[in-house]
């Protein structure tokens, strides 16, 4: 146990981490080691506040230098490079967005997802999860619910209640860069065709972990551009 008094030589770094737990549940961080250390904490029970966690990600300022270590971008598609563990409990990714990157129209296998965008704009399409039954031979376009673009700083919130969505850059000129947080993490989700509905199941990759580069073998065992 830690003893604070005025007098102990661990007054000064004990009155900061009072301090910034203090900050952190309210919800205001203002680096992203700040936003990792407050994630960890927002995850330490069982029992997760995703309205805090919306609060903490929306909290923190995009600041380059701290995340251009994990912004690694790919020529042909976006790409995920995993920035923290979460000791089990999330992922916390930076996904970089070539121009006209976009994802495929997907779910989030039953994990939450919070996303905030920390350079450029991305524009986010959501669909009603399709209303043929599994297994039926018949095929339906996908119903559009709405468009929601994204702008520097902000945050968008999705899980598989709300539905299904797709993700571009639709920028010709500029590349984006976007921070998001999966609980708990997954390994696949699904992705859907527009004109018929139809699902399948796709596994999700990283590109790069913690601001290291995986070998050549891995990057090309990477599915071509989906979208
Ligand atoms: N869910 C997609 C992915 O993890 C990105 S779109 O934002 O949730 O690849
Ligand atoms: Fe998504």
């Amino acid at each position: 146990m830690e003893i604070c008094n005025r007098e102990s030589r661990l007054y000064a770094s004990c009155h900061e981490k009072i301090h910034r737990e203090e900050t952190f549940r309210q919800g205001k961080v203002s680096t992203l080691r700040e936003l990792i250390d407050a994630l960890h904490d927002a995850f330490k029970t069982d029992h997760v506040d995703i309205d805090h966690v919306q609060d903490l990600m929306a909290s923190y300022k995009s600041n380059p230098l701290e995340w251009k270590k994990y912004a690694k971008f790919d020529r042909y598609r976006y790409t995920r490079n995993l920035v923290d563990e979460g000791n089990g409990r999330f992922n916390l990714m930076v996904l970089c967005w070539g121009e006209g990157h976009g994802s495929a129209i997907h779910d989030h296998a039953n994990a939450h997802c919070v996303m905030k965008v920390l350079q450029g704009e991305l524009c986010e399409t959501r669909y009603a999860w399709p209303s043929v039954s599994e297994g039926s031979d018949d095929t339906k376009e996908l119903e559009e619910l709405e468009r929601n673009t994204l702008r520097l700083n902000d945050i968008c919130y999705i899980n598989d209640s709300l539905g299904l969505h797709r993700v571009e850059n639709p920028s010709t000129m500029n590349p984006a860069v976007s921070l998001h947080l999966y609980s708990p993490p997954f390994e696949t989700c699904s992705v859907f065709n527009k004109q018929t509905g139809r699902k399948t199941s796709c596994k999700v990759t990283f590109w790069s972990k913690y601001g290291e580069k995986r070998n050549r073998e891995i990057q090309n065992t990477r599915d071509p551009e989906d979208n």
